[in-house]
């Protein structure tokens, strides 16, 4: 059963959707977390329903599936009590381990702890590139500085493991967690003041992997258009968050 095309809102009835066993993926449109589920389910050629959520007047609802309102949320009705996971790498993790063609996550356990400790490392990158990516007219000075800094671990991983992908020779698990945001990096070029882009030099390997990934096949059927990851950071500054404009691109 196909739902309207829209942000559920405070107010609204909650989706009737069928006892049918299938996958229910909770997002928001332009949520690079929610971006990450989005990857493995397309990627996976996992059936499910998708159940959009608008963040600023969530319906009063969502909180039976997600208790701190965040998505993404994936509700897995084919079992007996319907639980509801949230945390991307959580849900990542575990549509890897029940749908494991093809498999992201290393099987050797060292590795799959290395990769997870690295994924965990880009938290300071999404936490500093945050407020300029958003447009906050409050973003600290030294935002973009700390950005850089913190994005230079992932230039010096590649060096280390002298490979095109995180993964290897191949795309992998740290590859697909990280790319919502690189998605999203060049929406700067267009909001801010000075035109910002990441140095061709210093990011010299992440930009290669960079258009690398950008070509693989998943990543462009969730891709959405750098200008409407522009459009709606600039309705998000001014308070208003446009995200059914979400479905001018091919979500
Ligand atoms: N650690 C969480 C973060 C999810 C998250 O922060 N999602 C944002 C949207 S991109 C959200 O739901 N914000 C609404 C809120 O915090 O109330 C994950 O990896 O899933």
């Amino acid at each position: 059963m196909a739902l309207p095309l829209q942000h559920f809102k405070r107010g609204s009835t909650k989706p009737e959707l069928p006892e049918d066993g299938i996958l229910r993926y909770f997002s928001m449109g332009f949520c690079p977390f929610s971006h990450r589920v989005h990857l493995l389910l397309t990627l996976k050629k996992i059936p499910h329903h998708k159940i959009y959520i608008d963040l600023i007047e969530k319906p009063e609802w969502y909180k039976d599936y997600s208790p701190l309102g965040k998505v993404p949320a994936l509700q897995l009705t084919h079992l007996e009590d319907q639980p509801t996971l949230v945390e991307s790498l959580v849900i990542a993790e575990y549509l890897d381990e029940e749908y494991p063609s093809p498999r992201l996550f290393p099987t050797d356990p060292l590795q799959k702890a290395l990769d997870k400790i690295l994924i965990e490392r880009f938290a300071p990158v999404v936490s500093a590139v945050y407020p300029v990516l958003t447009c906050n007219p409050n973003a600290p000075a030294d935002a973009l500085k700390k950005f850089e800094n913190a994005l230079d671990v992932f230039e010096q991983e590649l060096a280390k493991r002298g490979t095109p992908y995180f993964a290897g020779q191949t795309i992998g698990i740290v590859d697909y967690m990280i790319w919502p945001w690189f998605e999203r990096f060049p929406s700067m070029k267009i909001n801010t003041e000075q035109k910002y882009e990441l140095d061709a030099k210093r990011f010299a390997k992440l930009l290669k992997w960079r258009d690398l990934v950008a070509q693989d096949e998943t990543v462009r059927k969730t891709a959405l258009d750098v200008q409407l990851h522009a459009e709606f950071q600039k309705s998000k500054t001014l308070g208003k968050p446009q995200y059914d404009i979400a479905f001018k691109g091919h979500l």
